[in-house]
């Protein structure tokens, strides 16, 4: 009897834990577990540019205007040449680990030269696009089409300071991302380390592991093309780890 008894205990016992293994699991299903929603991290940057101010973004290269909804980047139709503005680049380029993201969009539909989206650990924020350029740091960029057709692409390169790169992603198409101009692409960069994850539209995409820059601020950019580009940045956030 006393075994049947034990025998009872402990299945009732291990009923209670999946029930409990259940409930915690659906439970964590539903939570957003999202690392903006944590007390463990803060935001460095969070601009949604409604108030019509880029508070704090140096532009170093193209026309910048900030409407009461978004940060509008127009470039000439100057192929090739590339235009950005950076987070207060003189004051926060010590940024080292950071989740960076925004809401892009092109508008326009030239369908060649079109690459726009993020620098992220800039160590010498400035033009890519004078007769001495000076930007270092990662571009993460995305574009519609290319010469050759097809889309959407992205690409990840290293810009060494004196106007050459390197890739770490050579373009490539991702089906995650929208080419309808006009639509929105969330595009996010996590870097921690020498690690780099890339995301779009809340779908993790790739890793990557390099240690060329290991702090730095950001920014946002886009090319011109063969006709004057219009691209829209928006929700432009940037959080870390608390110190
Ligand atoms: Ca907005
Ligand atoms: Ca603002």
């Amino acid at each position: 009897m006393e075994q049947r008894l034990s025998l009872k205990i402990t299945l009732i016992l291990i009923l209670m834990m999946v029930i409990g293994l259940s409930v915690t699991s659906c439970f964590m299903f539903f939570m957003d577990w999202s690392p903006e929603e944590s007390e463990e991290y803060e935001y460095l940057i969070d601009e949604d540019f409604n108030d019509g101010i880029a508070d704090n973004w140096t532009i170093t290269d193209g026309t910048w205007a900030t409407s009461a909804v978004e940060y509008i980047l127009t470039t000439p139709a100057a192929f090739s040449f590339c235009y950005g503005s950076y987070y207060n680049e003189t004051a926060n380029n010590s940024f080292t680990d950071y989740t960076f993201e925004a809401n892009i969009t092109q508008i326009n539909t030239d369908t060649n030269e079109n690459k726009f989206g993020l620098f992220f650990r800039c160590t010498n924020p400035g033009s890519i696009i004078s007769a001495a350029p000076t930007h270092s740091g990662y571009m993460l960029y995305i574009r519609m089409t290319n010469s050759v057709g097809g889309g959407p692409f992205w690409g990840l390169q290293i810009w060494d300071g004196l106007g050459g790169f390197t890739s770490l992603m050579p373009e490539t198409f991702e089906p995650n991302l929208s080419d309808i101009h006009g639509t929105v692409n969330k595009v996010k960069v996590d870097v921690q380390g020498d690690k780099i994850d890339v995301y779009f539209n809340d779908v993790f995409i790739q890793t990557f592991y390099d240690s060329t820059y290991t702090y730095g601020s950001v920014g946002l950019f886009g090319w011109g093309g063969a006709t004057a580009n219009d691209f829209r940045f928006d929700d432009v956030r940037l959080w870390a780890v608390k110190e």
